[in-house]
Order: structure tokens, then C-alpha cells, then sequence
């Protein structure tokens, strides 16, 4: 089924000028680019975007790093594309990611790990329409 997912080039992954290359394998990997912008997030909005971890004990410095710097936040669209960009990724921390993933090639460690994706449809139907209205998708 074609499947629409959230993803985010993270501030430490903008910083070090590597989103182009992130965009070009999501290309090679066969996702399309629905919508794309780059955006500067203040902590109050990371702390919304992740409100499903505000338990969490990274809670507070997760959502320092992602307002740290802007972010590029974009609409992938392809078949399975949830689970696909899930594996295009890697594990959330780089160092135990498979070779050839995002987050292996150009993560640091489990918080500086360049990239988001949404781990589910259920997530993906909050996250894209927190960074996009239904005008900016058509
Ligand atoms: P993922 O879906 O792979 O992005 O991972 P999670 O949803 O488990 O975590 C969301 C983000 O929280 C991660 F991308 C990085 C951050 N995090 C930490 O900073 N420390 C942790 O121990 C776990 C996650």
C-alpha cells in the first residue's frame, strides 16, 4: 500500500551540511518528496511534537537538542514507506545501526542521531499534520 510518513533531518545532521545527502538516499531508496521545509522548532514545540515521551528521563534534553537548530521536516510517500524508512534509518542508536543507514553514517550517539521517522501509522497521522496542513500536501 502507498504510504505516507513523517521524517525530520535533526539540527545536528542540518549543522553539519549533510541533509542533501540524506535527501538523495531517500531518492535512491525510492521515497518521494511530498512536502519539504526547513523550520527552526522552540522548545515548546519539540516538547509537543514528542509528548508521547514527556515521562521519559531524555524527555528534557531531547527537546533542547531539537530546538537547538533548524530542522528539515518532510512528507515521504511510497509503498510501505513507514516500515521502509524505519529500516533506511537504522536503530535509534547510530552505533548499533546496521551499515549503510542514516543514523550509522551520520548519527553520533542515541540523542545526535540525525534523523526522525514515524514508527507507526498512528504516529504518522499526528506528526505530519503537526508540520503540515492539508493545502501544503496537494
Ligand atoms: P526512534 O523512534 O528510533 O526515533 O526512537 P524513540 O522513539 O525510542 O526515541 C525518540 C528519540 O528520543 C530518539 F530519536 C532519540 C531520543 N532518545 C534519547 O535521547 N535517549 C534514549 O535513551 C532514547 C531515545
Amino acid at each position: 500500500m502507498r504510504e505516507r510518513t513523517l521524517g525530520i533531518i535533526k539540527p545536528d545532521a542540518v549543522a553539519a551540511k549533510n541533509a542533501s545527502k540524506i535527501i538523495d538516499m531517500l531518492e535512491v531508496n525510492g521515497f518521494s518528496i511530498i512536502g519539504m521545509k526547513k523550520i527552526h522548532l522552540t522548545k515548546e514545540q519539540a516538547k509537543k511534537f514528542y509528548i508521547v515521551h514527556r515521562e521519559r528521563p531524555f524527555y528534557d534534553s531531547l527537546t533542547t537538542f531539537m530546538s537547538e537548530g533548524p530542522i528539515i521536516v518532510m512528507v515521504l510517500e511510497k509503498e510501505n514507506a513507514i516500515e521502509d524508512y524505519r529500516k533506511l534509518m537504522g536503530t535509534t542508536n547510530p552505533k548499533e545501526a546496521e551499515e549503510g543507514t542514516i543514523r550509522k553514517l551520520f548519527g553520533t550517539n542515541i540523542e545526535r542521531n540525525a534523523v526522525h521517522g514515524s514508527d507507526s501509522m498512528e504516529s504518522a497521522n499526528f506528526e505530519i499534520p503537526f508540520f503540515f496542513s492539508e493545502l501544503e500536501l496537494m
